[in-house]
């Protein structure tokens, strides 16, 4: 039985591989940080009492920036396979703690590849690397293939290209496998509730339930390749399944605006909006709202969403569009669920969610 090891399996690729893995018959491990409140939410549903027979999901407790214990953990699972999905993965917020997100992002798969390298019975295990579309930043060239010159804009993409260079580094130099994913932005129900798919949705369900009364959010024209994270993580997965370790971008080729994201999303719930406004002055009225919202907040053509400049990046990347075509050639991968199929299914686990 293969056994698989993933860093930042509380996250939202984490889990979702995770189940993909346990599907394909694997022992799979995974490492969660320690935390005063419970982090392991994504991952109820594949727990089993480790006193139960035939148990193939553990946890590990440990940290991208604890050397010791990433070696500690590496040594006792012994993994055929490793994933280092950990990072403090929000663009924004690298801004504000752009120290931490190097030590995790960028030292932290370093630290992993070192163990890898220097632990004599781990030469074989393979490697994957996380990497982002954020690291094109202010693209070069479009759309963007693995041949695109990186030119990141944040403290995020930056520690990720030297992730990216290191993991081909350690294959160059003591011939690891160890490979590198390149995704675009990719989505589900459980993405953190701080990015804009999530906050949207989650946001305009509540407003729609007379909740929440109006969404702030930041720049409205810039443009990116949406996909399903679903769809993402089993690209990760064939990329490890391969010969020859390689980099792939993983993308749909479908570019969107944060405003079409946002016409999207309220279609799928039936709430007519008109924008009014142009550039940071840009709002948008509910034409239909419901009668929840008006018992609650007594406004008849409500303004339900606004820009406010907080939200906006000190450097902003406009416009991601990815060219997949490598991944779709050698590991026959291609992206099953398109944009609109993606809104869907986000709205309707929200609205479940909130029903239950
Ligand atoms: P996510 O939901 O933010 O999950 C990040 C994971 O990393 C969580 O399990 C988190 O733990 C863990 N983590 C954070 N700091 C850590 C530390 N110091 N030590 C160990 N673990 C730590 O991210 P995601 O969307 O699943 O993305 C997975 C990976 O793909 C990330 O590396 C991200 O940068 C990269 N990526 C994501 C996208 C995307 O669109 N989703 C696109 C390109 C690349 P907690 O749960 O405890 O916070
Ligand atoms: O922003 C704009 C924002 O935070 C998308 C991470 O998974 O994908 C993600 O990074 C766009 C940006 O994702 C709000 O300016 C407008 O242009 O959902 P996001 P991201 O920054 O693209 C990449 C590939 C990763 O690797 C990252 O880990 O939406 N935007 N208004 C907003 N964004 C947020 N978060 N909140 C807003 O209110």
């Amino acid at each position: 039985m293969k056994r698989a090891l993933i860093f930042g399996i509380t996250g939202q690729d984490g889990a979702l591989l995770a189940e993909f893995l346990l599907n394909k018959g694997y022992d799979v491990h995974g490492v969660k940080r320690t935390s005063s409140s419970i982090n392991t939410a994504r991952l109820n549903h594949l727990y089993k009492d480790r006193h139960e027979a035939n148990v193939r999901f553990h946890l590990h407790y440990g940290d991208l920036t604890d050397p010791l214990r990433i070696f500690q953990i590496i040594d006792s699972v012994r993994p055929n396979e490793v994933y280092n999905l950990a990072a403090q993965s929000h663009v924004h917020i690298s801004f504000e703690m752009p120290d931490y997100t190097a030590n995790v992002d960028a030292l932290g798969a370093m630290r992993i590849l070192e163990v890898l390298r220097s632990h004599k019975s781990m030469v074989a295990t393979k490697f994957l690397q996380a990497g982002t579309s954020e690291m094109f930043g202010k693209v070069l060239e479009t759309p963007q293939n693995e041949l695109t010159p990186f030119n990141p804009q944040s403290p995020y993409a930056i520690s990720k290209v030297f992730a990216h260079y290191m993991t081909i580094n350690y294959r160059h130099a003591y011939g690891l496998f160890a490979a590198n994913s390149i995704c675009f932005n990719h989505e589900s129900p459980t993405r953190g509730e701080n990015f804009i798919t999530r906050k949207a949705v989650k946001g305009l369900v509540s407003i729609r339930n007379g909740g929440q009364k109006t969404l702030y959010i930041g720049n409205l024209d810039s443009k990116r390749d949406w996909g399903y994270a679903g769809d993402y993580v089993e690209a990760m997965w064939l990329i490890l399944q391969q010969k020859i370790p390689n980099d792939f971008v993983i993308a749909t080729g479908i570019q969107k605006t944060v405003k079409e994201l946002i016409i999207e999303i309220a279609s799928k719930l039936e709430m007519q909006i008109e924008w009014r406004g142009e550039g940071i002055s840009q709002y948008a009225e509910w034409l239909n709202p419901s009668q929840a919202y008006k018992n609650n907040w007594q406004v008849s053509r409500p303004t339900i969403i606004k820009v406010d400049p907080e939200y906006y990046r000190p450097a902003e990347v406009d416009s991601l569009l990815g060219d997949s075509s490598k991944a779709r050639e050698i590991l026959n991968w291609r992206p099953k669920v398109n944009f609109e199929k993606l809104v869907e299914i986000m709205c309707q686990a929200e609205v479940n969610k909130v029903n239950l």
